[in-house]
């Protein structure tokens, strides 16, 4: 039997056939032999093996889908933040065991070699490990979709630190292939930029005649769902000029010049745009915005013809998700498709755009809310910026039709923003061309309505709805966590890998002594193996034993990282005052990474360096005190910290954080919360006890309130000697000897205006630090507290959210019973196989 046929027949499988599979590739593939094969050969080769066993699945998933006429979804998404595939593929096909016996023999471990995989690191943080979290979670379902992308030759940088500031490095995820994806290099549409266009009337099929086109190169990665009963498509566009090169130039001798055209336009997939929620907007990324949006409607909509014929069932068959703004291009460029290409009445052409897309929206940041200047539009996009201009007239005939006189109304609700320049509101944009807009938490959602799109949602009333963001927990329990998953499993049985909701019966286990020291055992083990990194990286010994509070996500102001370091500095100065007083040996973990050109950022992880530099070598805490900045955050190393995690930092200023998704990761492998009521936060203190909650500080709306007083700093640090101790020794540089002004500018923003609130909600946090610290002197009572963070999670799986978008925004029957009946019949196999 070969290894296909062995996984078409679904018969229980044979190492010793794996492993010849994997033999073959190494020799027939790599061009390798066995002895002389190096980690990342067999990496290759075991990734090969294991692709083969899921095309089969992955072509009949996607036939059936045409078969079945059912919903496609199209995730559109600027980041898909990945991380490593081989332990996820081998998993969620139900080969570990025979991977590890495979191997086995050859002197290779699945442990060794998947750690030689690059991150897929296609994103900046949250937005993107979410569109990650969701292809997989649609995939489960059996949700039939693509997400559509760049295939970036350079992801997110390489975060090095060299003397405790932040340097960048081009990553380079590619250098020695890609073995999980297909190249197809005949699916290549056509991207035009520039030009002019022809045709009296705008709303009437036009020409479009662009000076400049690039191709849109398909690379297929399939995605497969748990089980691998289902797989969806990851298709990631690539740049390719026309031209390879001139070759009158080059022939002339000018070798360089002869390049120059393609290396410009191949640069639109060279790099991931490295802003997360920081201001600027450059020519490149809306390149990159039209690039990949062009690509995927051509894509979809070629599809779409060949199977139904024409557009107007095209609301019927596919949804289009909008991951925020940065394909809301999408909208111009449907319209365009329609009346341009195929002569569709405007008012048809809206109709089947406003039923194809749905939006969401991830941040309320004014700064990170997209537009762009009309000029550069007319420049790249003339025919999308005419077409603009036609919704924007039409939408706001009709608002001062409905809503006569209300001229700001209709200013605030227009597509262009009418300033010294005049700007396309992408997100206007988004809005009108959706049928649905949603927010990404409960709160969140809330604050769009009466915020940012406060206006809009009168005009459209109904149309934003609330649903909280969540994670795979195939990824983020299953895998990152096996030690949990092996106890949880012998406590409840295995129906928690199918149905998350059966976590709840381990409610009535966290009264139990025994379950609890097991518990604690399984975050001890996971600690130590945080330790051993820690060490290994940074030379640092820290103790297993003491509290692992975490802050870990992207450095950002809003997210205050700061406020976390002031505690710490408060804290070292109590502890050497008192060293006695019951505090909680404690271990703060920080990774993250700064923008490249945000300077407030990496000043603060400079502080976090400092910080560590003053505490982790004196003795004067007696080892109760330890500050460690872990380099180079990314996925993987999410999976290794998350597990270990004794308390989750959530501490943005109320308001800012739109969901947040790390605190569900953690929450889910037992770590207690510190935290603001912001994002989804809220939603997780909604499912824990509220004495294993700690919550603190200003909620949204009073931090709105306060920021419109313009009340500032000074008062909170007036009232906080404590806080006015920190802030004295870090602006007389006892924390930068060095450089004794480093953090002058620092201080004086949190007495002046103090933006984020970091002085005002000082004193509450220190409060609730101390609470977490009385909770963990009593360690039954914490590890109680642990298993129902872990109990409670289920909600937040991914599964449910993506149930909802299926029902609230796509229209697609809901199916989450499809992993119930998949788990019934594994039970059925088993028996079959003991039988
Ligand atoms: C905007 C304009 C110009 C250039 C870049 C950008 C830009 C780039 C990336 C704006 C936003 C982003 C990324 C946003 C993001 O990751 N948001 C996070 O989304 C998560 C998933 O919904 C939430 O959990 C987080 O709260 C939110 O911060």
């Amino acid at each position: 039997m070969t290894l296909e046929t062995e996984a078409r027949s679904g018969a229980r499988r044979d190492p010793a056939i794996l492993r010849d599979a994997i033999i073959r590739k190494l020799t027939y593939d790599v061009g390798r032999s066995q002895n002389a094969a190096s980690d990342r050969e067999w990496f290759i080769a075991t990734a090969r093996a294991v692709r083969d066993l899921i095309v089969d699945r992955w072509m009949a998933t996607t036939r059936s889908a045409y078969e079945t006429g059912a919903k496609q979804v199209y995730y559109l998404s600027l980041e898909f933040l990945i991380g490593r595939l081989l332990r996820d593929n081998i998993d969620n096909l139900g080969l570990t065991e025979q991977v590890n016996d495979a191997l086995a023999p050859l002197g290779v471990t699945l442990e060794r070699i998947r750690m030689v995989e690059h991150d897929a690191a296609l994103g900046n943080g949250g937005l993107g490990r979410l569109a990650a979290c969701f292809m997989e979670s649609m995939a489960s379902l059996g949700v039939p979709a693509f997400g559509y992308g760049i295939r970036y030759d350079h992801g997110l940088f390489r975060q090095v630190i060299v003397d405790g500031w932040q340097h960048e490095y081009p990553e380079d995820w590619l250098a020695y292939g890609n073995p999980w994806e297909f190249a197809k290099p005949e699916i290549c549409p056509e991207i035009s930029f520039g030009g002019w266009v022809e045709g009296a009337v705008a709303d009437e099929p036009c020409v479009w005649r662009p000076d400049e086109q690039v191709h849109a190169v398909a690379y297929d990665t399939p995605v497969v769902g748990w089980r691998g009963r289902s797989m969806t498509t990851l298709r990631l566009w690539s740049a390719r000029a026309p031209d390879p090169l001139k070759l009158e130039a080059f022939n002339r001798g000018d070798h360089v010049g002869a390049l120059a055209d393609r290396v410009r336009l191949e640069s639109i997939s060279k790099v991931l745009y490295p802003g997360d929620e920081t201001p600027s907007g450059q020519e490149l990324r809306l390149r990159q915005q039209y690039f990949f949006t062009s690509a995927a409607l051509q894509d979809l909509v070629r599809r779409h013809l060949r199977v139904y014929g024409d557009l107007a069932s095209l609301p019927d068959r596919v949804a289009i998700q909008l991951n925020d703004t940065h394909p809301a291009i999408a909208v111009a460029e449907l319209m365009r498709i329609c009346v341009d290409l195929h002569q569709l009445p405007w008012d048809e052409a809206w109709r089947i755009t406003r039923g194809s897309f749905g939006y969401t929206n991830h941040t309320l940041m004014p700064e990170a809310l997209e537009s762009w200047p009309v000029a550069l539009m007319e420049r790249l996009l003339p025919r999308h910026m005419q077409i603009i201009y036609v919704i924007n007239a039409r939408h706001l005939d009709d608002v001062r039709a409905r809503f006569p006189g209300d001229d700001a109304l209709a200013a605030s609700v227009s597509l262009i923003h009418e300033n010294a320049e005049r700007r396309v509101r992408m997100g206007h944009l988004a809005f009108l061309g959706s049928h649905r807009v949603n927010g990404v938490s409960a709160l969140h959602t809330d604050l769009l309505r009466r915020t940012v799109f406060h206006d809009l949602d009168r005009v459209a009333p109904g149309r934003i709805v609330g649903i909280t963001n969540g994670i795979t927990f195939r990824r983020w329990l299953h895998q990152a966590n096996r030690r949990l998953c092996t106890l949880i499993e012998a406590a409840i049985g295995p129906r928690f890998r199918d149905d998350p909701q059966a976590l709840e019966e381990l409610v009535p286990l966290a009264e139990d002594a025994g379950f609890r020291g097991d518990f604690a055992l399984v975050k001890r083990l996971n600690k130590q193996a945080l330790a051993e990194a820690i060490r290994g990286e940074l030379g640092i010994a820290v103790d297993p034993t003491a509290m692992m509070d975490v802050q870990i996500k992207r450095i950002h102001e809003y997210k205050r990282q700061l406020l976390n370091l002031l505690e710490t500095i408060a804290l070292a100065e109590a502890i050497r005052a008192d060293p006695a007083a019951g505090w909680a040996p404690r271990v703060k973990v920080f990774a993250g990474k700064a923008a490249a050109s945000y300077h407030r950022a990496k000043l603060i992880i400079k502080l976090a360096h400092d910080v560590g530099a003053a505490v982790n070598g004196d003795p004067a805490l007696g080892g109760l005190l330890k500050v460690v900045f872990l380099p180079n955050y990314n996925v993987s190393a999410a999976e290794l910290i998350v597990p270990a995690a004794d308390l989750s930092e959530q501490i943005s200023t109320a308001g800012m954080e739109a969901s947040g998704t790390g605190n569900m990761k953690l929450a889910l492998n037992g770590a207690l919360t510190i935290g603001t009521r912001d994002g989804a936060t809220v939603e997780i203190a909604e499912r824990v006890p509220k004495e294993t909650m700690f919550l603190f500080g200003l909620s949204a709306e009073e931090v709105a309130e306060r920021r419109a007083r313009g009340v500032g700093g000074w008062p909170a640090i007036a009232a906080s000697p404590r806080l006015a101790a920190v802030l004295e020794a870090l602006e007389q540089g006892a924390y930068s000897p060095d450089d004794p002004g480093r953090y002058r500018d620092l201080v004086a923003s949190l007495r002046g205006p103090d933006p984020f609130m970091v002085a005002a909600d000082f004193e509450a946090y220190w409060a609730a630090q101390r609470r977490a610290d009385r909770l963990w002197q009593d360690r039954s009572a914490w590890i109680r507290a642990a298993v129902l963070n872990t109990a409670n999670m289920a909600w937040f799986s991914a599964d449910r959210t993506i149930a909802e978008y299926a029902a609230e925004v796509w229209n697609i029957p809901v199916h989450r019973r499809p992993l119930v009946q998949a788990a019934e019949a594994a039970a059925a196999q088993e028996g079959r196989r003991g039988g």
